[in-house]
């Protein structure tokens, strides 16, 4: 893989960056330490999720004899520190800050010694059960902390050159590498939750260490047979008690259920699953394992043609936080965590160095413009679990069923794994623009503001992209190549857009693509390419198969789906339909929701039926008026207050 960097300086993204560098990071680090009077709210009503306080920072430091006290949260507590750390590390690359640096070091200080002489650090056991380190592999999560470190640790070290944060991830995979494996004595089994794959792919990649691109492999390869291991874990007779209550059996859920090769569709719960996906693809694209390479495009068809919302949200059920079945997609009651968007993030960016197909990176760019970014509030402090594409506030209170959709963002989650993930994701955006090839093939993925530079054998290349996308559609990409080596730059078309216009060094040309990319071949010296989408409003339809969407139609611009919301339109917004062909005009609102383009469409209002008119009536009694309906961008819904919210909308003729 090229060394590669990308600096972003794109109007949207770098708001949202330095959103994450002056209040997010400062925020969570604040909630980490316990610091700051927040309301912390379940994320749905549980009785056994824990949410007084965060304690993450705290557990760190019992754990490494610097405190006194007990364990508090969830088993995965130490994740929400390591994937600020991640944050963190990116936002250092992306601007320099000596403050922030400074508790960064201390961090990595911190867990250097709440890690054991031997390399293993988990801060529930080490409190809790030290007896029972590896034991309870079902739900201990002990790999997936470890995963998530890895990743914050070799992000440090990139950001910073930390050989401290290095020595502290090599430790740790060898302490991995020691306990697991095929060889007689260590476990054969893998963590109920993956995410340690996806770091020691990254630890491979850094290092070119084999042993951890066969441990990742090995992890993957043994998911199905795990459950043995589960079973003689959790065994009562053990002598040891068993801590978590999950079933042992080989199941959907944690994607026991059949060998990851053999696997076909999104099943059980969603982060688990694309985290799973995201391994599976960086392990093929590593190994030229063509069996798993076929597993991820299936699980990927499955799920972008069948299992996904149209903004990109995924996990269809609040019950096991999972995928439920084929294009049932209902609007209200749906599941769509923030974590598992950006999951799918993820394993979308691995399918792009599997094979350069467009339809990845249409489907990332979807997730990020939409769900990824309605996970946060405009203020950066408040985040969902759930994001909804309806909702009407008073049933997520009266309805038990419901009562993970909340319609205002808390200010922080019982279980906290979403906000340090977008955090990560946000700060690390400039990473998903490009993918650059060992052949000097430059994919242009997304449409972000930025530079990317790689060196090739003779020289260095610079791609310059300049565009205020998705404002506009204009997109121009001027190449600096001080190689001898021809540079082969694959525009994305996006599958939504017509009409798209081309140009090379100010010449109109025919965009012809080979799946989804637009090549220009690039000699040394300065050239541009230019593109210019045709970012006209949209409406979109659903397959008829999709119960919940017949006769309902959304409305895009661009890449980002709109959504009405009561503030804009009043009460009751399932009397709203919209006209077939009416008119959709388009404003750019400079003082809206931190300026967006608003869509004003034609359509109609339903009258309500008056109180004691009877609930069911054996004529219509309906009047319809007209009624300019507004909608704005769904990644902001919910920041002016609580309020009715719908993305689907019935059509009138
Ligand atoms: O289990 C760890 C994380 O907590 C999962 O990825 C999320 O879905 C939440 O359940
Ligand atoms: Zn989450």
């Amino acid at each position: 893989m090229k060394k590669e960097r990308t600096a972003v300086s794109d109007p949207l993204w770098k708001r949202y960056m330095d959103l994450v560098k002056k209040e997010m990071i400062p925020y969570q680090w604040a909630v980490l330490n316990d610091d700051i009077d927040i309301f912390i709210e379940k994320e749905r009503d549980d009785d056994f999720i824990p949410n007084e306080k965060s304690h993450a920072m705290e557990n760190l430091r019992i754990a490494a004899g610097l405190s006194k006290g007990e364990h508090y949260g969830w088993v995965f507590q130490d994740s929400d520190v390591y994937k600020w750390l991640e944050a963190a590390a990116y936002s250092l690359e992306y601007e320099p800050d000596e403050d922030l640096k400074t508790i960064a070091d201390g961090v990595v200080d911190l867990i250097s010694k709440a890690q054991q002489p031997d390399g293993y650090i988990n801060t529930y056991f080490t409190i809790k059960a030290p007896e029972r380190k590896y034991d309870d592999l079902v739900e201990s999560h002990e790999l997936y902390c470890a995963g998530h470190l890895l990743e914050a640790l070799i992000a440090f070290n990139r950001a910073t050159g930390s050989e401290k944060a290095m020595q502290i991830a090599l430790k740790l995979a060898d302490n991995i590498d020691a306990n697991f494996g095929p060889e007689e004595g260590k476990i054969h089994a893998a963590d109920g939750h993956e995410e340690v794959e996806i770091g020691l792919m990254k630890l491979y990649h850094v290092t070119g260490e084999e042993k951890y691109l066969k441990l990742a492999d090995y992890f993957l390869t043994i998911r199905d047979s795990s459950p043995e291991v589960y079973k003689k874990q959790c065994e009562p007779d053990n002598g040891k008690g068993f801590i978590f209550n999950s079933s042992c059996e080989p199941q959907k859920y944690n994607q026991t259920h059949l060998p990851v090769r053999e696997q076909e569709t999104a099943e059980g719960h969603a982060v688990r699953l694309v985290y799973m996906c995201t391994a599976m693809a960086d392990v093929a694209a590593e190994t030229g394992d063509e069996q798993l390479a076929a597993a991820c495009r299936k699980i990927w068809k499955n799920i972008t043609e069948k299992r996904m919302y149209i903004t990109g949200g995924i996990g269809q059920t609040v019950s096991g936080e999972a995928f439920t079945l084929d294009y049932d997609l209902p609007n209200d009651t749906m599941y769509c965590e923030t974590c598992a968007s950006i999951g799918l993030v993820f394993f979308a960016k691995r399918m792009l160095r599997l094979e350069r197909k467009a339809e990845y990176a249409d489907v990332m760019e979807r997730v990020l413009y939409n769900t990824v970014l309605s996970g946060m509030a405009l203020d950066g402090k408040h985040f969902f679990y759930v994001n909804p594409l309806e909702v009407d506030p008073k049933k997520g209170k009266k309805d038990p069923t419901k009562s993970h959709v909340k319609s205002v963002r808390p200010q922080w989650l019982g279980c906290a794994c979403c906000p340090p993930n977008l955090a990560r994701l946000i700060a690390s955006i400039g990473d998903h623009v490009f993918t650059v090839f060992d052949d000097n093939t430059v994919l242009v993925d997304l449409f972000i503001r930025s530079e990317l530079k790689f060196e090739t054998d003779s020289g260095e290349v610079t791609v310059k992209l300049e565009s205020d996308y998705p404002k506009s559609g204009r997109v121009v990409l001027e190449v600096r190549n001080n190689s001898d080596e021809p540079v082969n730059l694959g525009i994305r078309i996006p599958s939504w857009s017509e009409k798209n216009r081309g140009y090379v060094d100010g010449a109109e040309t025919e965009t012809e693509t080979k799946d989804g990319y637009w090549y220009v071949r690039i000699l040394s010296g300065t050239h541009t390419a230019e593109l210019d989408i045709c970012i006209e409003p949209k409406r979109w339809y659903a397959n008829t198969a999709v119960s919940e969407d017949i006769h309902k139609v959304a409305l895009a611009r661009g890449p980002q789906v709109y959504c009405v919301e009561e503030t804009d339109n009043g009460k009751d917004l399932h009397c709203l339909s919209l006209k077939e062909s009416g008119k959709l005009e388009c404003e750019w609102r400079e003082d809206l929701l931190n300026g967006v383009f608003v869509i004003e469409a034609e359509g109609v209002r339903y009258s309500q039926n008056p109180d004691g008119n009877g609930l069911y009536l054996t004529e219509k009694r309906q009047e319809k008026t007209p009624e300019t309906i507004r909608f704005v961008p769904y990644h902001t819904w919910g920041n002016r207050g609580e309020n009715e919210m719908h993305i689907w909308l019935h059509e009138t003729e």
